[in-house]
């Protein structure tokens, strides 16, 4: 029986961003449904029912949460293709490490910047963050060595909000960071990365309303 295989998401999501990556680096195919989240649907609340949060992927039927899981699990599910995380445990411990630094460090950083008054403190912490990230990505193209991975995917989700961070947060990435740019530019050049993630300009009008509505100037 073929896999059926659905992604519960919302468009802005670079939670989300990272699974559809994964799957398009699979090569998967998977029925996308867009939530609203001011308005939740009664397969999200059932599919999710501890977090209410988006991304959700459904397996034949079983609900698969938190987007990091949700990517080791894709890939375990289809090994044979583009392996994402690497197999030796140290490196693939590493590679563990990085996207949970990612995932608490740099999202808190973003999230500070953008829907706080607390950005100018939360935009120097970005940056001391990129840069160990740059640190880690050496003179490689990709995290993981010469092909995208893991690590990749899951900071990539947040490139397109670095036009936010940068606007909102009154900084430059690029003047700080250049390396971990251009390995930005790189990753957009793949396909997999390009029709994943969220449009760079919708995202910044999406921000410039809600800080708007919480009276951020
Ligand atoms: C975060 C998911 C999340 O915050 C993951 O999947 O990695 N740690 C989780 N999802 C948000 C949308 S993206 O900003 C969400 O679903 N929010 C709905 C809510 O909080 O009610």
């Amino acid at each position: 029986m073929a896999d059926e295989v659905a992604l519960l998401n919302t468009w802005s999501s670079p939670f989300g961003a990272r699974v559809r990556i994964a799957l398009a680096e699979k090569g998967i195919e998977y029925e996308y449904k867009e939530e609203n989240l001011q308005d939740k649907s009664p397969l999200l609340l059932k599919m999710n029912p501890v977090h209410k949060k988006i991304p959700v992927l459904i397996h034949n039927g079983k609900p698969i949460c938190e987007s990091l899981i949700i990517v080791q699990y894709i890939d375990e599910v289809w090994k044979e293709t583009s392996p994402l995380l690497p197999s030796d445990p140290h490196f693939r411990a590493q590679a563990k490490f990085w996207a949970d630094f990612v995932d608490k460090k740099v999202y808190d950083c973003g999230r500070r910047i953008l829907l706080t008054k607390d950005g100018k403190e939360a935009g120097k912490e970005l940056i001391e963050c990129l840069k160990l990230l740059e640190g880690e990505l050496e003179e490689k193209p990709y995290f993981g060595g010469e092909k995208f991975g893991y690590v990749d995917l899951s900071l990539i989700s947040l490139y397109t909000f670095f036009y936010c961070f940068e606007t909102f947060g009154n900084l430059s990435i690029e003047a700080e960071c250049p390396k971990l740019i251009a390995w930005g530019k790189r990753c957009m050049q793949k396909e997999s990365v390009s029709k994943s993630v969220a449009d760079q300009e919708k995202t910044y009008h999406s921000f410039e309303q809600r800080r708007k509505k919480l009276g951020i100037e």
